[in-house]
C-alpha cells in the first residue's frame, strides 16, 4: 500500500480556490479533571490534510494569483522538560523532513508570523465557527489595518472553510477505504464478542469494556465513539451510554458500535436475544427491520441520494406498522403526517469518515441532494422504537427497540457492505450467540480473525 499522498490532498483543496489563505488548526487537549486530560483527539480536517497527530498545531496553506502553494506548519517546539512529562515531540527542525510541509515554525510565533502570511493575499478561508482562530484572524487584520498607506493587499474576503473540505471528505481514496476496512473487521470481532458474551445477568459495562479491548486489537484505536450497550427498554433511548445495567433473561440487546482505525471510524448495530434465542414476537419484529434495511441497500446506487433511501424505507416501515394495525388510515394521509416517526425518529443513513458522522455536506451549492458517487460510504441503519404503554403496539411488542446498522461503499459495481461479516440473519445471530467467548478470546492472536 502507498503511502497516503497528503500534498496531493491539499492541492486538491487548493485548486478548489481562486487565490487565498487556508487555516486549518489542529485540536487541542481538553481538560478532564484537575491536571487532568482526556485522551487526545486530532481534529478531523487537520489530520486529513497532515496526518499529524500532536495536539496544538496549525497547518496554513496559500496560493497565489499566479498559482504558486505554499505550505506553513505551526507546531508545540521540542522542551526536553515537558517532553519528560507528556511525550516526544516533533519539533518545528524535523517537521518539514517527515511531514507534508514546506515550513515549520514553534507555536510561540504564529501571532508573529500570521500577519506576514496574509500579506497580500486577498481571500482567506477558515473555519468561521473556530473562536480562537477567528480572534486571531481578527487581531490579525486589525494590526495590518493599522498599515493603511502601505500598498498591499490583505485578505478581506472571508470564507468558511468547511464545506470545501466537507466536499473533499466525501470521496474517500485508497488508504482511507483501507482504514476503514480495517476498522470493519475488528467491528465485526467485537460485535461477535458481544453476541457470545452476552446472557442473562451479565452487565451491560462488561460488553461495553469487552468492546474497547477487541476494538484496540492490532491497529486499532478502541471505540471511534461512545458505545451503546442498551439491554432492553434502555434501546428506546436512542443515544444511550449510560451502559451500566443487567441484561435480563427474555430481553433483546442493542448494540451500537464501532472501532477506529488512524482516526477512521466504523459505525455498526446489531440487536440480539440476551438468552440467544429470539422469541417469535422478537424475531418478528426484527425481520421487518431487517427487510427495510435490505430493501435500502437495494436503492444504493450510483446517482441515488440519501433522501430517497431514506423515503423507502420510511415508507417501507409505514406499511409494516400499518400491516400490524399499528398506525390506522389510508396511507397517503399516514405519510403526510409523518405517522412512522412517532417509531422510527432518525434518518436511515450519514456519511462515514473520519467522523463517525462524517462532516461533509448532504446538500449542493445549488440546494440539490448530493447524490451517490464511487468513493463515498454512509451509513444504513433502519429502526424501530415501540414504547412501553403504547396502547398501539401489541403488547409483546412495547418496551422493544431494534436497530440493524451496516455501513456501506459505493464501488463502480454497486454497493459494498463493508461490514457484511457481522452476523445479521436471524439463524446467524442466534448460532453467534451460542459461541464461546474463551474460543472467541484464544482465537485472537491468529491474523486470519483479523484480515
Ligand atoms: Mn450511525
Amino acid at each position: 500500500m502507498e503511502e497516503t499522498n497528503f500534498i496531493k490532498r491539499q492541492n486538491n483543496l487548493l485548486s478548489a480556490i481562486e487565490e487565498g489563505i487556508v487555516i486549518i488548526p489542529g485540536a487541542g487537549l481538553r481538560q478532564k479533571s484537575h491536571d487532568t486530560e482526556f485522551p487526545f483527539r486530532q481534529n478531523s480536517d487537520f489530520k486529513y490534510f497532515t496526518g499529524f497527530n500532536e495536539p496544538d498545531a496549525t497547518l496554513v496553506l496559500k496560493k497565489s494569483k499566479e498559482g504558486a502553494v505554499e505550505s506553513h506548519l505551526f507546531l508545540q517546539e521540542k522542551n526536553p522538560e515537558m517532553e519528560m512529562w507528556t511525550g516526544i515531540r516533533l519539533g518545528s527542525e524535523k517537521a518539514p523532513e517527515v511531514l507534508p510541509v514546506d515550513h515549520a515554525y514553534p507555536n510561540h510565533e504564529f501571532s508573529k508570523r500570521l500577519p506576514e502570511l496574509f500579506r497580500n493575499h486577498q481571500n482567506l478561508y477558515y473555519n468561521f465557527f473556530n473562536q480562537d482562530l477567528q480572534k486571531s484572524v481578527t487581531k490579525t487584520l486589525q494590526s495590518l489595518g493599522g498599515k493603511r498607506k502601505e500598498k498591499f493587499h490583505s485578505p478581506l474576503h472571508w470564507h468558511h472553510l468547511s464545506p470545501l473540505i466537507g466536499m473533499l471528505r466525501l470521496r474517500k481514496d485508497k488508504n482511507e477505504i483501507l482504514a476503514m476496512k480495517q476498522a470493519a473487521n475488528l467491528t465485526n470481532i467485537g460485535h461477535r464478542a458481544a453476541m457470545a458474551l452476552a446472557k442473562p445477568g451479565v452487565n451491560e459495562k462488561e460488553i461495553d469494556q469487552l468492546l474497547n479491548y477487541l476494538f484496540s486489537q492490532e491497529n486499532g484505536e478502541g471505540t471511534a465513539y461512545d458505545s451503546i450497550v442498551a439491554g432492553g427498554k434502555n434501546a428506546l433511548i436512542l443515544h444511550y451510554i449510560n451502559n451500566n445495567q443487567i441484561l435480563n433473561d427474555g430481553d433483546l440487546v442493542l448494540i451500537d458500535a464501532g472501532a477506529q482505525v488512524n482516526t477512521y471510524a466504523g459505525d455498526v448495530t446489531r440487536t440480539f436475544p440476551v438468552n440467544g434465542k429470539y422469541t417469535q414476537a422478537q424475531k418478528d419484529l426484527y425481520q421487518v427491520v431487517l427487510d427495510s434495511q435490505k430493501l435500502a441497500m437495494g436503492h444504493m446506487k450510483i446517482g441515488a441520494t440519501l433522501k430517497e433511501i431514506h423515503t423507502s424505507t420510511c415508507q417501507a416501515l409505514l406499511k409494516s406498522m400499518m400491516d400490524a394495525q399499528i398506525l390506522k388510515g389510508s396511507f397517503d394521509e399516514l405519510w403526510e403526517k409523518d405517522a412512522y416517526r412517532a417509531y422510527y425518529p432518525h434518518g436511515t443513513g450519514h456519511w462515514l469518515g473520519l467522523d463517525v458522522h462524517d462532516q461533509s455536506p448532504y446538500l449542493d451549492d445549488d440546494l440539490n441532494e448530493i447524490t451517490l458517487d464511487e468513493g463515498m460510504v454512509f451509513t444504513c441503519e433502519p429502526g424501530l422504537y415501540f414504547p412501553e404503554g403504547d396502547s398501539n403496539i401489541p403488547k409483546e411488542w412495547q418496551g422493544m427497540g431494534i436497530r440493524i446498522e451496516d455501513d456501506i461503499l459505493i464501488t463502480q459495481s454497486g454497493p459494498e457492505n463493508l461490514t457484511r461479516s457481522i452476523p445479521k440473519e436471524v439463524k446467524e445471530v442466534e448460532d453467534a450467540c451460542n459461541e464461546d467467548i474463551r474460543s472467541i478470546l484464544e482465537k485472537l492472536s491468529s491474523p486470519s480473525l483479523l484480515s
